[in-house]
């Protein structure tokens, strides 16, 4: 039997449908250091992981390893030119969470335009003695203009949903999209800047890589609006964190709400002490039949990347489908 590793605690079910092709060394515990990773990744011909970094010296370091199956649609914690030069497969979980984190992101949006979070807090907090008229004024969703930046797939469901707010869809992405999903959007495509300038609520949804870190920074928040929302809903780096909270503080910006971080699960402390924030601790795709469904998807590439179950050979997502058939090297 071939052996893989599932890197974290998934669904118990996931990992039965799994012991039925492999040997299977769960990680049941806490998050396992790059050093464990790498130890217990050696005498794998697979792996399952959720995030966890993947890079050079864990590939070479486990010369039998063929595969390893992301459970996220993001994959930037695989280093793709060392895959590609050990012909290792890496394989993700697209689509399967599309309106799942759509929705987040909505909810995350109109939570930090509307002060839902701060004015919860206040209330908690015994706070409330009478109705203000001017009590937690925010800006509106409906009518507004919402700004995309990244306009994949989840970016689409996300626009998708503007139609019922009545709100003019703006987007930037790194190439225009096509234009019967501009016309089914109602989109138009603009440059980033003028995305800023424009926008009444600006949401993102890139893909994280070297080059979009910190696409957001105290250049770009000073262009937007002062009443304007951001919210993250892509990843940790892509907003300078620093400097979200210094445009917060200074009310530059409205509001934001923010579901990834820079250097996550650990938190720049400043953004905690800023009251117009919305925080939630990467939970976007976080749905009971989405993370079902991302498990199972990430467990049917593991199961056809390494030649068994019904679609052997021929994964439903490889990140690098040029490796497949080839040797390890
Ligand atoms: C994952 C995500 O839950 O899919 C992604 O890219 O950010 C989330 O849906 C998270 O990355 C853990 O793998």
């Amino acid at each position: 039997m071939q052996k893989i590793l599932v890197a974290r605690p998934i669904f118990p079910d996931v990992i039965e449908r799994l012991k039925q092709y492999f040997d299977v060394d769960w990680n049941q515990g806490e998050v396992m250091p790059a050093d464990e990773l790498t130890r217990r990744l050696a005498d794998k011909d697979g792996a399952l992981t959720a995030g966890d970094p993947v890079g050079a010296a864990a590939l070479a370091a486990a010369p039998r390893l063929r595969v390893v199956s992301n459970m996220a649609v993001g994959y930037n914690n695989f280093d793709m030119a060392a895959f590609n030069a050990s012909n290792v497969l890496g394989t993700n979980t697209p689509d399967v969470l599309n309106e799942s984190t759509a929705d987040f992101g909505w909810a995350l949006m109109m939570a930090a335009a509307r002060r839902l979070a701060e004015s919860e807090h206040w209330l908690r907090a015994g706070k409330w003695q009478k109705w203000a008229y001017d009590g937690f004024l925010g800006s509106d969703l409906y009518g507004s203009t919402l700004g995309v930046v990244g306009m994949g797939r989840i970016g689409q469901a996300l626009a998708r949903r503007a139609k019922g707010f009545n709100m003019q869809v703006i987007y930037h992405n790194r190439s225009r999209v096509a234009l019967e999903i501009e016309a089914e959007l109602n989109a138009e495509y603009v440059s980033k800047q003028d995305l800023l300038r424009r926008a009444d609520h600006v949401v993102l949804v890139l893909p994280y890589t070297k080059e979009n870190h910190h696409t957001i920074g105290a250049a770009e928040l000073a262009l937007m609006k002062p009443s304007a929302t951001l919210t993250n809903i892509a990843r940790g780096g892509i907003v300078d964190d620093a400097a979200l909270v210094e445009a917060l503080r200074s009310k530059r910006i409205a509001a934001a709400g923010l579901d990834v971080f820079e250097g996550e699960p650990k938190l720049n402390p400043d953004l905690l002490t800023v009251p117009n924030i919305v925080l939630t601790p990467h939970i976007a795709s976080a749905t009971e039949a989405t993370r079902r469904a991302m498990a199972n998807l990430a467990a049917d590439n593991l199961i056809a990347a390494l030649g068994e179950g019904p679609r052997a050979g021929r994964p439903p997502n490889p990140i690098n489908p040029d490796v497949i058939g080839k040797a390890r090297s």
